[in-house]
């Protein structure tokens, strides 16, 4: 064990040097060959389009254990101890990630940067003396705070769920550890907060009542929302689907089912969503299925950007490397006018068997490089416009005077049944899928 000496000293990543920008056709083994944080697309820097985002749990706390194997990952700046100063040293190697990876936003759980000691006041005193550290970083290095969160997952007293725990005692543990947590992202001038509700669900309905847990979500997440009035937070809430993993059903199962709920109990008006390309597809969706319902409602709020293996059935945070997906992405944000406080947080881990700090860098440019790719492709198809034309032509009869009444609200079923005896024919046209798809190939 040795103590905590200033990081400014002592490098992490040795014989790192800050990831270069490079020719698109070079072959060197690290660099960006399409991310240029500067180039304008439609107007805006490819930076303020992406504002990409590291976590904190997988970048610096995942070890790559899976359920059958230990950790691989190799990290030299941390001796495995839960002492306050290797907190810190853990901090410092992030921020020299941060930097050498040209990444500006962060995200982290509190208990990934402070552990649990035996006592609430204790834990909240640790966590304290880091967030200082991490203040002390930030403002050194200009790096920002894209959300913070609370693990209401990993400790054994939430082993039933935290705001929807059948035990009072539990709840009031949760709220009291999502207060602080709130404070600590404010302190840091964080940009938002997500709720993700891991355990907020069940195993089996048979010991559940499902509707007072929901009732008792809705009550956690208002005192929340007072909670951050009170002390003039003004980041951004978001509320992050995902169906399944580790609960058999959670709550929160997509963005359909969070709409509802945020509607069902008025909280609407306080959440956005954070959508997750894996949880989307966990539930049965693309994560472009999920971006337009939340379009559709005004609730794009952040974006977890990762990916699956479709035919494994696992949330396996996979770094989002193929540019079909993230064009099909950016598609969809541009669409709803781009990401304002929320940003492209990795939420992805390196395989088991990329176990070397610089798999770090390789796995973030590679996802930096995609959705790059991602955005001027999906730029390109908006420039092109044959596309969008082919998509506005295809509901142009509703264009028409009747078409107008009904989206309007204006025509009964009575005026609709006299028309429809009068016509034998219907217009349909040909949907054209294959032609959409070759023209979006196009431009990848
Ligand atoms: C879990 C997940 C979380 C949230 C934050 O699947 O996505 O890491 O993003 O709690
Ligand atoms: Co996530």
């Amino acid at each position: 064990m040795f103590g905590y000496s200033s990081s400014m000293s002592q490098e992490a990543f040795v014989g790192v040097e800050t990831v270069p920008f490079v020719e698109r056709d070079s072959k060197a083994p690290l660099g960006f060959r399409h991310y240029r944080p500067d180039d304008l697309v439609e107007g805006k820097s490819m930076h303020d389009h992406l504002r990409f985002a590291s976590c904190y749990w997988h970048t610096m706390r995942n070890g790559l254990a899976d359920p059958f194997g230990s950790a691989t990952a190799r990290m030299p700046w941390d001796d495995g101890s839960d002492h306050v100063d290797n907190c810190l040293r853990r901090a410092d190697a992030f921020f020299e990630f941060l930097r050498k990876c040209r990444i500006d936003y962060y995200c982290f759980h509190d208990r990934d940067i402070a552990p649990e000691r035996a006592t609430l006041a204790e834990t909240n005193a640790d966590l304290d003396r880091v967030v200082d550290h991490f203040a002390v970083l930030a403002r050194a290095s200009g790096k920002k705070l894209l959300w913070g969160t609370a693990c209401l997952f990993a400790h054994p007293r939430y082993v039933s769920g935290a705001a929807t725990s059948p035990r009072l005692d539990v709840f009031t543990h949760a709220a009291a550890q999502v207060k602080k947590a709130i404070e600590v992202t404010h302190r840091l001038g964080g940009e938002g907060y997500v709720f993700w509700g891991g355990r907020e669900g069940y195993t089996t309905l048979l010991n559940t009542d499902m509707k007072r847990e929901r009732e008792h979500l809705a009550h956690f997440l208002h005192m929340a929302v007072d909670f951050k009035k009170a002390i003039g937070f003004k980041g951004q809430f978001y509320i992050e689907p995902k169906p399944r993993e580790p609960s058999v059903h959670q709550y929160d199962s997509d963005t359909a089912a969070c709409l509802a709920f945020l509607r069902e109990f008025g909280l609407m008006p306080h959440f956005k969503l954070n959508l997750e390309t894996n949880h989307a597809t966990l539930a049965g969706h693309s994560i472009e299925h999920e971006l337009a319902a939340c379009r559709a409602a005004n609730a794009l709020g952040s974006v977890d950007a990762n990916s699956g293996t479709e035919n494994c059935g696992w949330d396996t945070d996979e770094f989002p490397t193929d540019p079909r997906l993230t064009t099909k992405m950016m598609l969809e944000i541009l669409a709803a006018g781009g990401l304002t406080t929320g940003g492209l947080n990795f939420d992805a881990k390196r395989r088991r068997e990329s176990f070397e700090p610089i798999d770090l860098f390789h796995a973030h440019v590679a996802g930096m490089d995609a959705f790059a790719r991602g955005l001027k492709a999906a730029a390109a198809i908006r420039a092109d416009g044959r596309i969008a034309r082919f998509v506005q032509q295809r509901y142009a009869s509703w264009n028409s005077p009747l078409g107008q009444r009904i989206e309007n609200g204006e025509v009964s079923f009575d005026e609709l049944e006299k028309l429809a005896l009068e016509c034998h024919a219907w217009g349909n046209e040909s949907g054209r899928q294959e032609m959409l798809e070759h023209i979006l190939h196009e431009h990848i």
